[in-house]
């Protein structure tokens, strides 16, 4: 009997891979933390190009971008931002002829990446966003055509699911683009750790963006519980966070990013990993009243050549989005040390000839601490077939008013998101 056991629990750690919980002991009883992997989703027909890059965090953003159709529409209220044009498969996918500058095929680059969660006794392949606040997933309601190769969640096969009377959520990026449906609880399961009751939001009509994004069957929203989006359909009723969930029962209230240079990585829950950086951690107290993981970025170097921006717009930590944008006059400052370099409007962004000598790039979190990216870490992608052209990591908010930290940064640094004392950790990591 107990050899039974004992092999169902080395196939149940088998099956759950990486997740890693420690110790196995019952929730409330010990404090404890565990891993997620995030990885990439090698099933996927390509990569994310720049332009794709910039189009997602502008549309989550609600932000212009230089293509043309995209339009400036921060200043407009909800919804009354002029829709994007369609951009059809063929200004992405194909040689791009012209300017010979559009991505041509799957480029090598930091696609989305995924994490297994599972809802309800279904695994679902979820974006870990440390820039949004609701666990949103396809559902089985929606129209077959838009899951499309997605993995849907299906209510009705999930023993544990409850319905919430009348809860609707939607998250709107502005632009038209976003998802919408209603919200019932679960068990949510992540590497190992259960919350019995956790708010999922299940989509019933997501935007065409979503359903050509292939990657990813939903989001955990990693921020913090005000930004949620759940409503009863007059007022605002935000659900708290898989994070806020499990917070008090992790052995530190924290979850840490670990983000390779190729983008995959570990998220751990409830522990700092002194063995994954060097020196001593950064602290830096976030400013959370926006929801976000806000705090101020006013000093950059280029190289050695070190600046404060005064009024620089407020930073963000958000392993949600790919690139680190900066506000406008600082990406120039940047590709102005860049040989070659230009700011190209039909690839949305920074470009340079993929042999420039990139200098290395700094950027401030709060007032003590400058993260250092190095130049060889900085290129995104390729935009053309021969691989001669790049485009940038770092590029510009296009006056967006917030300085929007993704991957580029995560690449070079392990960060901690602390909740229990609202702070962020730096430390920079090894170098590769
Ligand atoms: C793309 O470029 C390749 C190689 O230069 C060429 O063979 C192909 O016909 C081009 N395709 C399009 C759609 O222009
Ligand atoms: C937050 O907690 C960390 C870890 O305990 C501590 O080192 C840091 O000083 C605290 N930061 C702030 C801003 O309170
Ligand atoms: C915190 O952020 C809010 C919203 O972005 C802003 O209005 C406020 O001034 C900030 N507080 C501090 C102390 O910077
Ligand atoms: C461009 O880079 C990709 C990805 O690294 C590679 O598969 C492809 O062979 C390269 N193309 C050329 C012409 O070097
Ligand atoms: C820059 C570019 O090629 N834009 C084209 C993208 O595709 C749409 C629809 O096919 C065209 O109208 C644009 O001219």
């Amino acid at each position: 009997m107990a050899s039974v056991r004992l092999f169902l629990l080395f196939t149940l750690l088998a099956a759950l891979a990486l997740a890693v919980p420690t110790p196995t002991r019952r929730r409330g009883l010990a404090k404890r933390s565990f891993k997620v992997p995030r990885s990439l989703n090698k099933a996927h027909p390509r990569g994310l190009n720049g332009y794709d890059a910039m189009k997602k965090v502008a549309f989550k953003y609600n932000m212009q971008t230089l293509k043309d159709g995209f339009i400036a529409n921060k200043k407009s209220g909800k919804g009354e931002a002029k829709a994007p044009p369609k951009i059809s498969a063929s200004n992405s996918t194909t040689n791009g002829t012209g300017s010979g500058t559009v991505a041509a095929v799957p480029e090598e680059n930091a696609a989305l990446f995924l994490s297994p969660v599972d809802v309800g006794g279904q695994t679902l392949n979820l974006d870990f966003d440390s820039g949004s606040s609701d666990l949103w997933v396809f559902s089985t309601e929606l129209d077959q055509a838009k899951i499309g190769q997605h993995s849907a969640f299906d209510a009705s096969k999930s023993t544990t699911f409850k319905q919430m009377q009348g809860a609707q959520f939607k998250i709107s990026y502005g632009d038209g683009s976003g998802a919408a449906g209603v919200v019932g609880t679960d068990v949510v399961t992540i590497g190992g750790v259960q919350v019995q009751n956790q708010a999922i939001e299940l989509a019933t009509d997501v935007s065409q963006s979503f359903v050509d994004d292939l990657n990813t069957d939903g989001l955990v929203g990693l921020a913090f519980s005000n930004l949620n989006t759940v409503n009863d359909g007059t007022k605002k009723t935000p659900q708290k966070t898989f994070f806020d969930n499990v917070m008090g029962d992790l052995d530190l209230p924290v979850f840490t990013a670990d983000l390779d240079p190729d983008g995959t990585g570990v998220y751990e829950f409830g522990k700092i990993d002194a063995t994954k950086f060097e020196g001593e951690m950064a602290w830096i107290p976030v400013n959370a009243t926006s929801g976000f993981w806000q705090f101020p970025s006013t000093k950059f170097a280029v190289g050695d050549s070190a600046f404060e921006a005064f009024g620089a717009s407020p930073a963000i930590a958000d392993t949600g989005t790919s690139l680190l944008l900066v506000d406008q006059p600082i990406a120039e400052a940047y590709y102005s040390a860049v040989q070659g370099a230009e700011l190209n409007q039909q690839v949305g962004g920074f470009i340079y000839p993929c042999n420039a000598q990139l200098p290395d790039m700094s950027v401030a979190i709060g007032d003590s601490y400058m993260a250092v990216i190095p130049g060889n870490q900085i290129t995104f992608a390729t935009v053309d077939q021969a691989n001669t052209t790049c485009f940038g990591g770092v590029q510009g908010n296009q006056g967006a008013g917030i300085q929007i930290y993704g991957d580029t940064l995560f690449k070079s640094q392990f960060v901690v998101f602390n909740g229990g004392n609202q702070s962020l950790g730096f430390g920079a990591k090894p170098k590769a």
